[in-house]
């Protein structure tokens, strides 16, 4: 079977011009094809399940700008909102009408939220969720736990924990041991170690966060019970349980896990689908923490474009559609089709592949057991991985470019979209060495 190429060169070009003068030559790590050994595509057309680039060539998306786009790109009824926001202004900078429509529509669909704060990214969102939970309780540890992701706020940014409770040491340069000695890690789907933390340190932490599956380890789900256990050990000893669902809400099914497991966070963080593209972060919880948050209470945290009605129009038409238009269960099903068919093609030719999904969120890792922690993931084939995405990108499908990335199939991914994506699995894992 003949290797299948696509030509590059306009995205090689421009890659080129870009890192003269962008770091790494684009505006978020991930993005550069790094971790596939690759060069970046320069993306210029998005629309419904495809991505165009400036080559010229189109793929099947699923990235979906990382999770956003859930109603496949450039939806057409929330292009027109948006494009009748615009018609408005951009940005107050003063409240508008269009945040208490979008913050009455999320605490609809999770209302573990009482309170709301709109921001303008999901590591705007963690880290001043983390300071409110620090400043309604007094404390100053907190917790998190290996692989998972929160975004780039200083005391987040720690080297990955060992099997047991490990102190924050910074995991970047720049980062001072002063922002990361209180943040301490444990290995997730651990419930020993989680339970002997809270025991040794219990009254001594401010919050837990953590995402509930782990999108940022590929996809790992939590052992059944692990969920509720982190709900009982905060309960009891007075910690704020976080849920950051920047990934998971309204994409693991329209209530996020929360919805999925009924547990109750005490906080939820939000982003990607709550903005449907536009820059949309928010936090919210139980009205007794969030009255904590200036000018209400002490908790200062502010943003210019926070809440700006263009970016919320879009949040709150995208919520509007996930409601009122499409069913959560096509696209469970549409999204466990495909990640079968992966498997079953990968099994055609002797490559172990394990795969999960939940709602329009999935994950493939090259082993033949699904992993339940990232230290296991990291065990996985990621040779393969890299080979699997070069072969997909050159049969006109785009997958995340990491190991450690979950993937994203929109209600605009039909028939066609999931048998053009197995076809094209099959000749690749056919020919997985030439790529
Ligand atoms: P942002 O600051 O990138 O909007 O959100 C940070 C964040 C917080 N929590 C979770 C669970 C997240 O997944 C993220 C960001 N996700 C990554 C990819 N997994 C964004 C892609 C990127 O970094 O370029």
């Amino acid at each position: 079977m003949s290797r299948k190429t696509l030509s590059f060169t306009r995205s090689q070009q421009l890659f080129q011009e870009a890192c003269q003068i962008i770091p790494g030559g684009v505006n978020s790590p991930v993005r550069a094809f790094k971790q596939v050994d690759a060069h970046p595509l320069f993306i210029k057309k998005a629309e419904g399940a495809y991505v165009w680039d400036v080559d010229g060539n189109r793929f099947v998306d699923y990235v979906g700008s990382w999770g956003p786009a859930i109603l496949g790109h450039a939806h057409p009824e929330v292009v027109q909102a948006v494009g009748e926001s615009l018609s408005h202004g951009f940005s107050f900078g003063a409240p508008c009408e269009q945040e208490i429509t979008l913050t009455r529509k999320v605490q609809e669909i999770l209302p573990s939220i009482e309170m709301l704060r709109l921001v303008s990214s999901g590591t705007e969102a963690c880290m001043s969720a983390l300071r409110v939970a620090r400043g309604y309780t007094g404390r100053e540890k907190i917790v998190k736990f290996t692989g998972c992701y929160h975004g780039h706020a200083d005391m987040l940014l720690v080297k990955a924990g060992s099997g047991v409770a490990t102190l924050g040491i910074p995991g970047s340069p720049g980062v001072p041991q002063g922002s990361t000695k209180d943040t301490i890690t444990l290995a997730f789907n651990d419930s020993e170690a989680l339970k002997a933390l809270f025991v040794q340190q219990g009254r001594d932490i401010a919050g837990l966060i953590v995402e509930p599956i782990v999108g940022n380890g590929n996809f790992i789900r939590p052992k059944d019970g692990y969920l509720e256990l982190m709900r009982e050990l905060c309960t009891e000893y007075g910690t704020v349980l976080i849920f950051d669902e920047v990934m998971t809400g309204f994409r693991v099914g329209l209530k996020g896990v929360q919805g999925l497991k009924g547990i109750k966070p005490d906080m939820t963080t939000l982003g990607k689908v709550i903005g449907g593209g536009m820059p949309i972060g928010a936090y919210g919880g139980k009205a007794e923490i969030m009255n904590k948050v200036a000018p209400a209470g002490p908790v200062y945290q502010a943003g210019t474009l926070s809440g700006n009605p263009v970016a919320v129009t879009c949040g709150i038409k995208t919520l509007d559609l996930l409601q009122n238009k499409y069913a959560f269960t096509d696209l469970s099903r549409r999204t466990r089709e495909l990640v079968l068919g992966l498997k079953e093609r990968a099994a055609r030719h002797g490559v172990a592949l394990s795969v999960d999904s939940e709602g329009g969120m999935f994950g493939f890792m090259f082993c033949s057991e699904l992993p339940t922690s990232f230290e296991a993931a990291a065990q996985a084939n990621i040779d393969q991985f890299k080979r699997f995405f070069r072969g997909m990108l050159h049969h006109g499908v785009y997958l995340a470019p990491s190991a450690f990335e979950a993937g994203f199939v929109s209600f605009a991914h039909g028939d066609k979209e999931i048998a053009a994506t197995l076809e094209a699995a099959d000749h690749v894992f056919a020919n997985l060495s030439q790529y």
